[in-house]
């Protein structure tokens, strides 16, 4: 069933947490000092100053109303800013500041009527201190008048110590960073993807995982920043009024193409009235809305002290993108609405591989060399399929294909294949597995190494 309703979650959610909307018409001047540079890199040898503490917020800035509770949700960069696509971090009179998260990616996004200016993404990535270890960064953007932009990405690395000096650009990092942007008869929009291997020992974003980020349009004078909030990565919000305590559960919001999505949508009246319910709509939000299937239920009240579960039930197409999504629920009172909640979930391949090869120098005379493909699957059915070793020429591997299969979701096969190395080789050796199940073929690479024989 589809409902020709539009559901405004992100909007519902900013006003239940009274958050002021996003005045786009009639920006007002804004109140902050007048905006800095990025100071250059210091010269080689400039003395980092290791004892003093982080630095203290300085008094002129001003107090920020910003959500750190990030949504996760898969939002396409395009340079614009839809309807269901982005979860709000910052509002003000002159921009909106946007950031989502998946697996794989973290999402910021601006909306400014104030340009040409500076826009900051700063990121301790494991909030453990601001300039502290090897995960605080500056992802620098200087907005144009014509809506380009120019990137750089600062990356300060000081291991144990405190140090603001110790800064390096990280022109490979720039490189990974992904940003779109498009100037809208005066509305700036700039959408940005960081991918999660960017930051040193990071595989996944996971929820629960908090993170040290700021989204600024100006750095202190002296260059540097405060030190990031703490965000915290999220799937899902829920907002309800009075005594209505709205929740969703879960089991599994990893699912596959062809699996069902299911989960429940929880509502309890805690008060000591009955509260005046009368419809629950259940939809997906924003970009999802076309991919999953939708209801509405009808109550006449939910009595005090009563508990009611709708249901989430929604086969996954084969045609939805890979990509966290959201699914909302409203609780209506006739027009009026008492509550809005949104959910996530990730829609991932049906398998992932990784692999498993000799971690030390393998002699060159040894004949049995194992070489491992793990496959973790995502489906629910058992999943079955081909892995398939490729070698660099003149390597002997008996059986180069083996077929495998993994019983159940979340678990893991490994496929071994026995491998000899040709007369005489050393060095790096390249690996390939190519894994095909479930009408997908994927491919990974790794290398070992091979010494001469003692
Ligand atoms: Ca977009
Ligand atoms: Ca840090």
């Amino acid at each position: 069933m589809k409902i020709g309703r539009k559901i405004l979650f992100a909007l519902a959610l900013a006003a239940a947490l009274g958050v002021a909307a996003f005045a786009q018409d009639t920006p007002a001047a804004p109140v902050e000092p007048a905006k800095t540079e990025m100071p250059a890199t210091p010269a080689a040898g400039a003395a980092p100053d290791l004892n003093i503490e982080e630095p203290a917020a300085p008094a002129s800035i001003p107090d920020r109303a910003v959500d750190a509770n990030v949504f996760r949700r898969t939002p396409v960069i395009d340079g614009s800013v839809k309807d269901g696509e982005w979860d709000t971090y910052e509002m003000t009179s002159s921009y909106q500041s946007y950031i989502d998260w998946d697996s794989k990616h973290l999402y910021f996004a601006l909306r400014s009527a104030d340009v040409p200016g500076n826009f900051y993404v700063v990121i301790d990535a494991k909030n453990d201190g601001w300039y502290r270890g090897d995960d605080n960064y500056i992802f620098a953007f200087t907005v144009e008048e014509n809506g380009t932009h120019l990137k750089s990405v600062r990356f300060y690395k000081t291991g144990d110590g405190y140090s603001p000096a110790s800064m390096v650009t990280g022109e490979e990092h720039a490189k990974l960073v992904n940003s779109v942007s498009k100037n809208d008869d005066g509305i700036y929009t700039l959408e940005v993807s960081v991918p999660v291997g960017i930051f040193p020992g990071f595989k996944m974003f996971k929820p629960g995982m908090v993170m040290g980020i700021d989204l600024t349009k100006q750095l202190r004078t002296d260059g540097t920043v405060e030190r990031p909030s703490e965000c915290t990565l999220v799937t899902k919000k829920v907002a309800g009024m009075g005594n209505l305590s709205l929740d969703f559960a879960v089991a599994d919001d990893m699912i596959a193409r062809g699996d069902t999505l299911e989960a429940k949508f929880v509502m309890k009246n805690k008060g000591g009235e009955d509260a005046a319910v009368s419809g629950v709509v259940i939809a997906g939000e924003g970009l999802s809305e076309s991919f999953i299937s939708s209801h509405k239920s009808v109550y006449n009240s939910l009595k005090s002290g009563k508990k009611a579960v709708e249901s989430i039930k929604s086969v996954i197409p084969q045609d939805m993108p890979l990509g966290a999504w959201a699914v909302g629920a409203e609780v209506l009172s006739g027009d009026q609405r008492l509550g809005a909640g949104i959910m996530s979930f990730e829609v991932v391949e049906p398998f992932d591989l990784d692999t498993v090869l000799p971690v030390k120098d393998v002699t060159s005379d040894f004949s049995d060399i194992n070489l491992k493909v793990k496959i973790k699957s995502y489906r629910r059915a058992k999943l079955h399929g081909t892995a398939k070793l490729v070698m660099p020429e003149g390597w002997e591997c008996a059986v180069p294909e083996k077929k495998f299969t993994v019983s159940s979701k979340g678990s893991s096969v490994s496929a071994a294949f026995k491998v000899k190395a040709p007369l005489g080789v050393v060095g790096k050796v390249p690996v390939k597995f190519i894994v095909t199940a479930d009408g997908v073929t994927k491919e990974i690479e790794d290398s070992f190494s091979v010494v001469a024989p003692k």
